[in-house]
């Protein structure tokens, strides 16, 4: 077993910590999902730290399975960009059913995806299903939906506090990423999110979140 190491946090009453996290709640509350971008330049360092801190996830035994392919490339994001735009073409005439297609009515959503292009940068989120030792076994992660899905929480946020914005995005089928990105065969693609700024005109959708009574059971 490995050594256990101490682990030490500062103690924080809990009047400090009311009001500490009622500033974090109102700061991520800002956070919304933007489909706008513009193209303005975002250093590689910040994406660095950005995934450094997804990275930073709990996952199934410290499995970490995941891999954050960030793409700047102009080429490689058109090539995504029309890939992307094939498939979502389908899915929008007639792959998708009337009830969905009413349900994305308010956010405006078609199977143009300029933002691909536009975006400075894209990350594309692949789970690692297994990982395979030095004898070429095959060893399954665990958890990975779970962990990939909690790495990318912690994407969305550093993003959002690095004063850029996110759209998760979910081309379907995603298999094409694989084949773009030329991944290996234990990876699937979970997300794709581009990451950038706002575009001056940027709008989003009136969203009504949920309260704390629709969204918690206190027991
Ligand atoms: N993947 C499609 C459709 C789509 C589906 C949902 I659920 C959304 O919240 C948004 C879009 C697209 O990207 O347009």
């Amino acid at each position: 077993m490995t050594p256990n190491i101490p682990y030490y946090r500062p103690f924080i009453p809990p009047q400090e910590m009311e009001q500490q996290t009622a500033q974090y709640y109102a700061f991520m509350n800002q956070r919304r999902t933007l489909r706008h971008f513009s193209d303005a330049p975002v250093p590689l360092e910040v994406m660095k730290n950005i995934i450094l801190t997804a990275s930073s996830a709990p996952s199934g035994a410290h499995k970490q399975p995941w891999t954050f392919c960030l793409i700047g490339n102009s080429a490689i994001k058109k090539q995504i960009k029309e890939a992307a735009e094939a498939e979502e073409y389908l899915n929008y005439h007639g792959r998708m059913t009337e009830e969905w297609l009413k349900d994305l009515e308010p956010f405006g959503t078609d199977w143009h995806k300029p933002f691909l292009e536009i975006a400075p940068w894209l990350v594309v989120v692949f789970k690692r299903i297994y990982e395979t030792d030095n004898n070429g076994k095959k060893h399954n992660n665990y958890y990975v939906n779970e962990s990939v899905g909690i790495a990318t929480g912690f994407l969305l946020a550093a993003i959002h506090q690095a004063g850029l914005v996110a759209l998760t995005h979910t081309p379907s089928p995603m298999n094409f990423l694989t084949k773009v990105l030329n991944r290996p065969d234990n990876e699937r693609p979970f997300l794709l999110i581009p990451v950038g700024y706002a575009a001056d005109d940027a709008a989003v959708p009136q969203l009504r979140r949920k309260s704390f009574e629709e969204a918690a059971v206190v027991y």
